[in-house]
């Protein structure tokens, strides 16, 4: 199971990734990276995986780095294409005070995220449509490739649709971005693990079913087997 950590800049993809596989990514733009996306692959191997994630699957995480220099919520097409090649995105959302004095915006980055894969998915979608009509027609895709690009136009994902297999295997190879599981990691400071979810955060993900972990990636010490079950949990029920 390839798992990308995905999100905004400086929200703490780079730090989660330290902090679940204990190894540093040195990847990603964070105004010293070298002007490229990129994104980097480690194996998980440590007990609790093995205990809690289905067995015989192996879990690998991915730091998607942001664009280089893009301080706003926009993707360009290297991390697109990265988060198309993982099987769960997870979401790393900044519930801190950024070093500049930004305030936490998580209901704000979860809108922005789901956009952007929405309009990736349009674009796939539009793609593919134009290519099914210029040169061989297949009238089940096209007419189920158009229902769901009436869902994104309403602003939903496509996850939130329960697609018969015949049909999830006819969009299979367009690896959908809205289609694949999202679980949020809410990125906290070690004083706020505790405290209670802010009240349009809790609706947010009640209304469009997101599973969330509370984590702080940055810590005193390092995150025990304990700390990490929540995640396992959440990423085994993808
Ligand atoms: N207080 C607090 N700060 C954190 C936490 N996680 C990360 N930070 C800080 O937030 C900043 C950004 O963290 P990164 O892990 O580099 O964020 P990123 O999402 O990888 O950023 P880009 O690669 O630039 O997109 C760094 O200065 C971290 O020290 C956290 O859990 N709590
Ligand atoms: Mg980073």
């Amino acid at each position: 199971m390839k798992v990308g950590l995905v999100g905004f800049p400086g929200s703490g993809k780079t730090s989660a990734f330290f902090a679940l596989t204990g190894q540093q990514s040195t990847l990603g733009h964070s105004g010293k990276g070298p002007g490229k996306t990129h994104f980097a692959a480690v194996p998980v191997t440590e007990p609790a995986s093995a205990r809690v994630v289905r067995p015989r699957r192996q879990v690998v995480f991915v730091d998607v780095a942001a664009p280089p220099g893009v301080a706003g919520r926009s993707f360009d097409a290297q991390v697109m294409l990265a988060m198309r090649e993982v099987d769960v995105l997870l979401q790393v959302v900044r519930g801190f005070v950024s070093s500049d004095g930004s305030p936490a915006d998580p209901v704000g980055e979860l809108t922005d995220l789901a956009t952007e894969l929405r309009i990736g998915d349009m674009a796939t979608i539009d793609k593919r449509l134009g290519r099914l009509q210029r040169e061989a027609p297949r009238p089940d895709e096209q007419a189920l490739l158009r229902r769901l690009r009436a869902h994104l136009d309403h602003g939903e994902a496509l996850r939130e649709l329960s697609l018969e297999s015949s049909e999830q295997s006819l969009i299979a190879s367009q690896q959908l971005l809205t289609q694949k599981p999202l679980v949020v990691l809410y990125n906290l400071a070690e004083s706020d693990l505790d405290a209670p979810l802010p009240t349009d955060l809790q609706a947010h993900i009640a209304r469009h079913k997101l599973p969330l972990v509370p984590l702080c990636s940055q810590r005193s010490d390092s995150l025990s087997v304990t700390d990490l079950i929540p995640l396992w949990q959440a990423l085994k029920a993808c």
